[in-house]
């Protein structure tokens, strides 16, 4: 794959080499100097590595806010849906409005957990009662972010949000803090493509997120993603309650101290995966928007019967991916754009592998392919 950005990373790399060299001569012949003089010569010039960082600088030169429109293309979805790609090639003004959710909901429907669960919703949309994960939103490197959140006066805590793909105080923390009743916005610059958590930061944080207020954000490069035929996103994430006995559950303090949850999910509640499976179809290509919430734990995310043909890692879509992996290792707060091939008809189980997590705790997940059997790929062989 040697593509232009390939190439730029090579000349990064040499540069890089080209400029230790350099500094490393600088910094002998000022200790040959330094013996006989002054202190002064002693200090390598930082010429190299400094010239290289500028002219490699990956964010995007930027259009002034006053000259962007408003972009007209679909931004947000409830997981496990995304929208789609965007297409255009211009900088624009993506304006999101959320609402904040207080409720309860059943965390485990088939065992009748419930649970105080908090999150975010997209302003006017009273499908999602659950609230966690918040919806996805979609933008493009270099728009302008205008970001309303309004927390219902009906609802009892302050909130706020901060979006780990926004440069600013708090990730837009601070200017975006709401007490029931209250709406904020703010406008920020989206410098960086990837795919990022976003999650309350008000006072106790881990409590609110704990409860739930986390999602992710895509923010696609200027040079687009190889394109997919499928596109998903999915956010894993932990529960701290005092039981995982049917009926209304209260926030265990003492196992959120000890980093020790009682179930790990993905999409907001055990069994959303597995109860709604993921579909693909042979000769597709998946791709994965994957954020792991946290609180606490790194997500070793996998896919049972396949392998991830390409993987962002920490979502970092500016850079190439890698090829060929089985499990991709996701920090909490971090993210992963990840793709799977569908090569034979098989149900895909997308787990974290640190499989305590996935087979008694939630952290399990269904993608179904369907399609013609391949027998030079997969097939059983009748014992003769
Ligand atoms: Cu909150």
């Amino acid at each position: 794959m040697k593509n232009e950005r390939t190439w730029r990373w090579e000349h990064f790399l040499i540069g890089g080499l080209a400029g230790v060299v350099i500094a490393l001569g600088l910094w002998t012949l000022g200790n040959l100097g330094a013996s006989e003089s002054s202190a002064q010569a002693a200090t390598p010039a930082p010429v190299a590595a400094s010239t290289v960082a500028w002219e490699d600088r990956i964010t995007p030169d930027l259009v002034s806010k006053s000259g962007l429109s408003v972009a007209d293309e679909v931004n947000v979805a409830n997981a496990p849906d995304m929208p789609p790609p965007i297409t255009r090639s211009e900088q624009r003004i993506v304006e999101v409005h959320f609402d904040v959710v207080e409720n309860v909901a059943a965390i485990d429907p088939a065992t009748g957990v419930e649970f105080e669960t908090w999150g975010y919703k997209i302003a006017g949309d009273d499908t999602p009662v659950i609230g966690t994960p918040g919806p996805v939103i979609r933008a493009r490197v270099g728009d302008v972010f205008r970001f309303t959140v309004t927390n219902p006066a009906s609802n009892t805590h302050p909130h706020n949000v901060d979006f780990h793909a926004v440069t600013g105080q708090g990730g837009g923390a601070e200017a975006t803090v709401v007490a029931p009743g209250e709406t904020a916005t703010i406008e920020a610059r989206l410098l960086y493509p990837g795919v990022f958590m976003y999650h309350c930061a008000f006072g106790d944080v881990p409590e609110h997120i704990a409860h739930g207020m986390y999602g992710g954000i895509v923010v696609d490069p200027e040079e687009p993603l190889p394109p997919a035929d499928k596109e998903f996103y999915v956010v894993q994430s932990e529960y701290y309650t005092d039981s995982v006995e049917e009926g209304l559950t209260e926030l265990d303090r003492d196992a959120l101290l000890n980093e020790h949850p009682s179930m790990v999910v993905f999409n907001g509640y055990k069994g959303a995966l597995t109860e709604n499976p993921l579909a693909m179809n042979v000769g597709e290509r998946a791709r994965f928007y994957f954020v792991n919430a946290g609180i606490d734990l790194d997500s070793n995310f996998h896919p049972i019967g396949s392998h991830w043909d390409a993987v962002w890692q920490e979502g970092a879509t500016y850079s190439p991916p890698i090829r060929g992996s089985q499990t991709t290792l996701v920090p909490a707060g971090g993210g992963v754009v990840a793709d799977i091939v569908g090569y034979v008809p098989s149900r895909i189980i997308l787990v974290d592998h640190a499989l305590t997590r996935a087979f008694y705790k939630g952290a399990i997940g269904f993608l179904d392919v369907a399609g013609n059997p391949n027998p030079e790929i997969f097939e059983a062989i009748e014992a003769p």
